[in-house]
């Protein structure tokens, strides 16, 4: 053990729990498919596995819509089964971390079943009510992300109540002291019952404004509620208090995923001093390729606007903070699709994940990731499920925009295109995730791009995520070397480096061109001569050159 906390030179591995592995035929994977599949990811080397939501839930937002705290989701199976994942991952020495979706809970929540009644029982003050505007209007202008006003109207109290997501996900009210001990009290549960930590779902959102101030119209409406409720007054005293009360007195990883958080917010969410998280999930790299509607759009990133960003966070947290890694998740399109080349498919899955690897942080890798999984073409607008998704389908066919262009958008950035179900192997019916009818399309790619064809191929992407995970538990320069990138203007390679403290180097040379091209490695990296090849994605080049022929999407990592 060369550091001090385990979950800096740990890789973290996401699941997806509905489309994993379904082992009792009902087309929706389920716990018992993770533990059949713990071999494969004890192959692939991970340490932690981040599971989505598995609690009873009405799925209106795939779980992140929590009825009951404390029981599963029937359809993921038993506390008896999730009690033996829990067994057979630590058997494995792998952990397993919980979503924890506490800014809102779904609407069949007996508190707010109970808040909803009147101004005067014991959960009355569990959510945020607000009296209608004098007009009898809304309270403010805020519109919700997945479509409408942020605010329901509920008769019963006359009042609205705040949602910034659906309106089946009502806003907890973290200013109500009750409700932030039964939250911490639900924490110790699950940590008392065995897992290792929490992936915690829009916590930036938590504390509001109490004036609840209107949007400019800076922000899209559809985010307007950032305004009064991202990164909010006493949201730093609330995870302090939750630290001491509860994360404190375990073992635990924690990350943050914080929307409209700054590089220098993050710092105040993750400097070990304040007790506050580990580490969040940053969305800057996430909004390069947004265009003016926002994320449905078919804007082209630029690999110079991606090196800023990922080089800003990596600058501002090497002293204080520990940076979180990642490409993709649940939210976000493929990033072979995205950030790479679906024509250079597998040496673009493998650059990417040589980058990611290389930066210093703790790297999330989303499920089908290792194999190089691209974004899911669907034939019909009918196939999409995911909440967000259909609510922009119903917003731009009301604007006008024609079906091959939201076509085109769905395909692009939809929330689903993460989603299908895990394609285990090649076979019909449904490429061993399942024997029925999944809940959500496969990809249709799934006869070339499988688990059983990966392991198959030595020199799949999943063999060389495989050695990625193995090197940073090898050496310590991956953990703890500090960052530099090279070039910044360069539009095709990305170059940095990254130096441990005993002077060991890092030198990464990654192409984002299906170009094959020279490159000449920058002069004041040339002196140092002892470079040897660390990892190449191409297999090919056994000795460092100043002058480099790269092939398309080809990445070099050197040491020296
Ligand atoms: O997502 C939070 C979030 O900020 C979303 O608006 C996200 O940006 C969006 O999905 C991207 O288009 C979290 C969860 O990860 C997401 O799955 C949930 O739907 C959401 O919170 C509400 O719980
Ligand atoms: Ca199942």
């Amino acid at each position: 053990k060369f550091n001090q906390n385990w979950w800096q030179s740990a890789v973290v591995y996401q699941v997806y729990p509905q489309s994993f592995k379904d082992t009792n035929r009902d087309g929706i994977g389920d716990l018992n498919g993770i533990i059949d599949k713990i071999p494969y990811l004890k192959t692939l080397g991970v340490d932690v596995l981040w599971l989505n939501p598995i609690y009873a839930s009405p799925q209106v937002d795939n779980g992140y819509d929590i009825s009951d705290y404390y029981q599963l989701n029937p359809e993921y199976g038993t506390i008896n089964d999730f009690k033996h994942l829990l067994q057979i991952a630590h058997d494995n020495e792998i952990k397993i971390i919980l979503d924890l979706v506490v800014n809102h809970t779904s609407d069949q929540h007996e508190w707010f079943q109970a808040s909803r009644k009147s101004r005067d029982n014991y959960f009355s003050n569990y959510y945020i009510w607000k009296d209608p505007a004098k007009n009898g209007d809304l309270p403010n202008n805020w519109g919700a992300t997945f479509g409408g006003p942020a605010w329901t109207y509920v008769p019963e109290r006359q009042q609205y109540y705040l949602h910034s997501f659906a309106p089946q996900q009502p806003e907890l009210n973290w200013e109500e002291p009750k409700l932030r001990q039964s939250i911490y009290e639900m924490m110790r549960y699950w940590l008392s019952f065995g897992v290792d930590g929490f992936r915690m779902d829009v916590i930036s959102l938590i504390s509001k404004r109490q004036d609840f101030p209107d949007a400019d119209d800076t922000l899209p409406y559809s985010k307007s509620y950032y305004a009064g409720a991202s990164n909010g007054p006493r949201v730093h005293e609330f995870l302090q208090e939750m630290n001491r009360e509860v994360l404190s007195n375990f073992n635990t990883l924690t990350v943050g995923e914080t929307p409209n958080t700054s590089s220098d917010q993050a710092i105040l969410y993750t400097d070990e001093s304040r007790h506050e998280l580990n580490m969040v999930f940053n969305f800057d790299h996430m909004h390069i390729d947004y265009g003016e509607r926002g994320k449905f759009d078919n804007k082209r990133f630029q690999l110079t606007d991606l090196k800023r960003v990922l080089t800003e966070w990596q600058n501002k947290l090497n002293d204080h903070g520990w940076n979180s890694l990642y490409w993709s998740n649940h939210d976000q399109p493929r990033a072979v699709s995205r950030f790479g080349s679906e024509v250079y498919r597998v040496e673009s899955a493998k650059t990417l994940g040589t980058v990611l690897h290389m930066l210093k942080g703790t790297p999330y890798i989303f499920q089908g990731e290792e194999i190089g999984m691209t974004n899911a073409k669907f034939s019909a607008l009918s196939d999409y499920k995911d909440i967000e998704t259909k609510n922009i389908i119903d917003i731009y066919a009301k604007e006008g925009l024609s079906e091959k262009y939201i076509k085109e958008v769905a395909y692009l950035r939809s929330r689903d295109n993460a989603r299908t179900p895990m394609p285990w192997n090649g076979t019909p019916k449904f490429a061993g995730f399942s024997d029925v009818t999944p809940w959500l399309k496969m990809n249709p790619n799934y006869q070339t791009i499988n688990v059983e064809s990966a392991l198959r191929d030595n020199h799949s992407v999943f063999y060389h995520y495989q050695k990625l995970i193995k090197l940073r538990h090898e050496l310590p320069v991956i953990v703890n070397g500090k960052y530099q990138l090279y070039e910044p203007d360069n539009d095709k390679i990305y170059t940095f480096t990254r130096e441990a403290q005993d002077g060991t180097m890092l030198l990464i040379v990654a192409s984002f061109t299906d170009q094959t091209l020279w490159y000449a490695v920058p002069a004041p990296l040339r002196e140092k001569k002892s470079w040897r090849v660390l990892i190449d994605s191409y297999e090919q080049v056994d000795q460092y050159h100043d002058d480099l022929q790269l092939s398309p999407y080809q990445s070099i990592v050197f040491i020296g």
